[in-house]
């Protein structure tokens, strides 16, 4: 398996897209174990961003971020965004949208795109990679994607996919067969490649990316000051740290809100 990122650190990768449209699950095709919730479920099952890993037999560490529904203009959507950010300590290596060929493309969808590149800059497509569900009902029916995408592509959908560099993959979540599920995980991997070389190995980042970073390595150092201070008393150092942990918060909240503020202009 080639190289894929100039010093093999591990690889990031966020799954986005619409409620129930196999995230949780394709998260669980990538890591090759359950670790997520996928469910048949009206509402969204997962509300929460969330972080699972795994090291690719004979390839990379992968660390997949799982999120919510985040664009159903939730109250939420801002703290978790904020939140996966976060918890992408090194940045992002590929964003996965993740698609279903078993519901029609939304305009809730195109929005989601809209809304993401309004936020992260028009360079985020550089980054992104299309994952289709549904392998298993295209197979029912004996047709391949280009088959579907050749009856079922809105325009939309066809201008994201041209964004995207035609870097699409299927997936069948429901499958058994060992050799389809390692070859559509590898079928990714290689897109995964190709991104973070096109990309020179660097993981995707822009301002909003570098000042939580930067807030939260401040605050990490300004707590090792804090432990490090002689001739406090313990409860004058709890004190300190609850100031800075407060002002932190204050800071997090800011951007938060400002990134709710651009979710709802959308
Ligand atoms: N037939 C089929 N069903 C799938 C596939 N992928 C996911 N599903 C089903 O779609 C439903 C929703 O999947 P989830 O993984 O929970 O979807 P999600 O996008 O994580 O949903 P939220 O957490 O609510 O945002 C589940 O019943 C899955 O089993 C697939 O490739 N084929
Ligand atoms: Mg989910």
């Amino acid at each position: 398996m080639g190289k894929y990122s100039s010093s093999n650190e591990a690889i990031t990768l966020v799954l986005v897209g619409r409620t129930g449209n196999g995230k949780s699950a394709t998260g669980n095709s990538i890591l090759g174990r359950k670790a997520f919730v996928s469910k048949t479920r009206s509402s969204g099952v997962t509300s929460v961003c969330e972080l699972q890993t795994t090291n690719m037999k004979d390839g990379p560490i992968v660390n997949v971020i799982d999120t919510p529904g985040l664009f159903a203009g939730t109250d939420s959507a801002g703290k978790e965004i904020v939140k996966c950010i976060d918890m992408a300590k090194d940045g992002i290596h590929a964003i996965i949208l993740v698609y279903s060929v078993r519901t029609r493309f939304s305009e809730e969808e195109q929005a989601t795109f809209l809304t993401l590149q309004a936020l992260f800059g028009h360079k985020i497509v550089d980054y992104m990679i299309v994952i289709f569900t549904g392998g298993d009902e295209l197979e029912y029916n004996e047709e391949t994607l280009d088959d579907y995408l050749g009856r079922e592509c809105p325009q939309p959908l066809k201008d994201i996919l041209i964004l995207c560099g035609n870097r699409k993959v299927l997936f069948d979540n429901r499958t058994q067969d060992k050799t389809k599920k390692l070859g559509q995980v590898q079928q990714l991997l290689n897109l995964v490649s190709m991104v973070i070389s096109d990309n020179s190995g660097r993981p995707f980042t822009n301002e909003l990316f570098i000042e939580l970073k930067d807030k939260a390595t401040m605050r990490d150092n300004q707590q090792k000051v804090i432990e490090s201070l002689k001739g406090y008393s313990k409860e004058e150092i709890s004190e300190i740290k609850r100031q800075m942990q407060q002002k932190y918060d204050e800071e997090l909240n800011r951007i938060t809100n400002m990134v709710h503020v651009i979710f709802y202009i959308f």
